[in-house]
């Protein structure tokens, strides 16, 4: 039998190939190089200082639109790309945000429902980094229920008008272009919108405690006057926005364990080190406890996000499928975190450790691409075929 690793109970390695390891672990030595080092001042002081040139690097790796094809993407299969979403969130998941939203988000919206015209003009430097993307579907009175906002495109002779205003939006004031969605007399359409077009501006929200190394924006539309031709052709409705969201959200599924994981391996070698009693705190049964309970779901989670990834490059994944994955492995990974904190004592508050920026950051991301209740609503659903969404 093989030898047990503690870093893989399961033997979940031997689900991947070469080309998956080799995608793996040059994620992991890249944000081992590039993030880890600063992520503590970065996270403490609020902001993500060369935003632009991480997301050329990421660029370079084929991180951005990872499993798109064509364009200058990667094509890479969904678990390869799932896997370098869990090394990046291991880091941070400010740094996952920004591929997330980069790659699922902004260029999947152009690349599943723009022209070719738009792909062309938007997608390869998107993928190399170079132009950053945003993704504007929450609003300040609209979050939940996206069916009702209020942010509103209308034709004017050839134009369209875009008046309105987007919250909570990821790389907003960094980005080069930002994919808006907004009612029409045609049901809510998304619109490609470059973000030196007039009446557009992303002031950056501020005082967050949570998601700190990332950028977080409102975009305001103020009579933003846009070509024919800035609407994707390809999709009008919700399903567009939500389409989208179903890509991000797999790739958060991946993400959560990333950040779970980090917790886990620093409680673990906090544990084996600690010293009271006259022994290592590893060494008492509740501390194992947390440990055996944290490491069955931390690779329970993994497993299943593998699953989920297998059925995403069989083109058999369900979004309801993929709510069950991002309700479970983000609600345990932030019990991972808790617990890992309470094995390092007084040192899990510290940034000195990962603990209690993962388990902060870890609030956000229970909240965004859908927030808890909305995914239990998804499957409440689903398994009852009745809608609890309204009343
Ligand atoms: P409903 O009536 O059920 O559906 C409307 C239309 O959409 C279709 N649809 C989907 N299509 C694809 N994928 C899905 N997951 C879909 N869910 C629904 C549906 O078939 C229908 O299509 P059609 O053609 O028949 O019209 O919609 P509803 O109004 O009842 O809402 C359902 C609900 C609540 C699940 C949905 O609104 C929802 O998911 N709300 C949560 C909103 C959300 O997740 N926002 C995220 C914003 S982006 C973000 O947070 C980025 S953070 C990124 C980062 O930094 O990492
Ligand atoms: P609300 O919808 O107001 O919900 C408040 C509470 O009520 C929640 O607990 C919710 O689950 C509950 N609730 C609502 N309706 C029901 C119901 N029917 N039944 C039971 N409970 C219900 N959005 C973007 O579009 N693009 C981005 O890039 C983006 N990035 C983000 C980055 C960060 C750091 C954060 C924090 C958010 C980001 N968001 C983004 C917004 C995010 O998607 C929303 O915050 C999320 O969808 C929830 O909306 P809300 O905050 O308005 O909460």
């Amino acid at each position: 039998l093989p030898a047990f690793d503690a870093s893989d109970p399961l033997g979940i390695d031997d689900l991947l190939g070469d080309e998956d390891r080799a995608v793996r672990d040059t994620v992991r030595s890249w944000a081992a190089d590039r993030v880890l080092p600063h992520i503590a001042e970065w996270y403490e002081n609020g902001e993500l200082p060369g935003i632009r040139e991480l997301a050329r690097e990421l660029g370079s790796l084929g991180a951005l639109g990872m499993p798109l094809t064509g364009y200058g993407c990667a094509g890479a299969s969904a678990v390869q790309y799932g896997l370098a979403c869990l090394e990046l969130e291991a880091a941070d998941s400010g740094i996952r945000s920004l591929v997330s939203v980069q790659g699922s988000l902004a260029m999947y919206a152009i690349h599943r429902f723009g022209s070719e015209e738009q792909r062309q003009r938007w997608l390869p430097a998107m993928a190399a980094g170079e132009v950053i993307g945003c993704f504007g579907l929450t609003e300040p009175d609209h979050g939940s229920d996206p069916a009702g906002m209020r942010t509103r495109a209308r034709r004017d002779g050839g134009d369209w008008v875009l008046t309105g205003r987007k919250m909570w939006i990821t790389n907003g004031s960094v980005a080069g272009v930002a994919v808006v969605w907004a009612r029409t007399d045609e049901g809510v359409r998304g619109f490609v919108v470059p973000t030196d077009a007039p009446g557009f501006s992303a002031p950056e929200i501020k005082h967050k405690w949570s998601l700190r190394a990332s950028v977080t924006s409102e975009l305001v539309l103020d009579e933003v006057r846009l070509p024919a031709d800035a609407v994707l052709p390809e999709v009008s409705g919700l399903r567009g926005p939500l389409s989208c969201l179903n890509h991000a959200r797999y790739g958060i599924v991946w993400g959560a364990m990333g950040a779970a994981r980090s917790c886990f391996e620093s409680a673990l070698g906090y544990a084996k080190e600690r010293e009271q009693f006259g022994r290592p705190v590893a060494g008492f049964q509740l501390t194992q406890a947390k440990l055996a309970d944290m490491a069955v779901e931390l690779h329970k989670g993994i497993l299943l996000a593998h699953h989920l990834g297998r059925r995403m490059d069989a083109g058999r994944l369900r979004p309801e499928q993929v709510s069950f994955g991002k309700l479970n492995n983000v609600r345990e990974a932030m019990e991972i975190c808790r617990t890992a904190r309470t094995v390092l004592g007084a040192n899990g508050i510290s940034l000195e450790y990962p603990v209690m920026r993962h388990a902060t950051n870890l609030e956000s991301v229970l909240t965004y691409e859908g927030t808890v209740e909305m995914h239990q609503l998804v499957l409440g659903k689903a398994l009852t075929g009745l809608d609890a969404f309204r009343g």
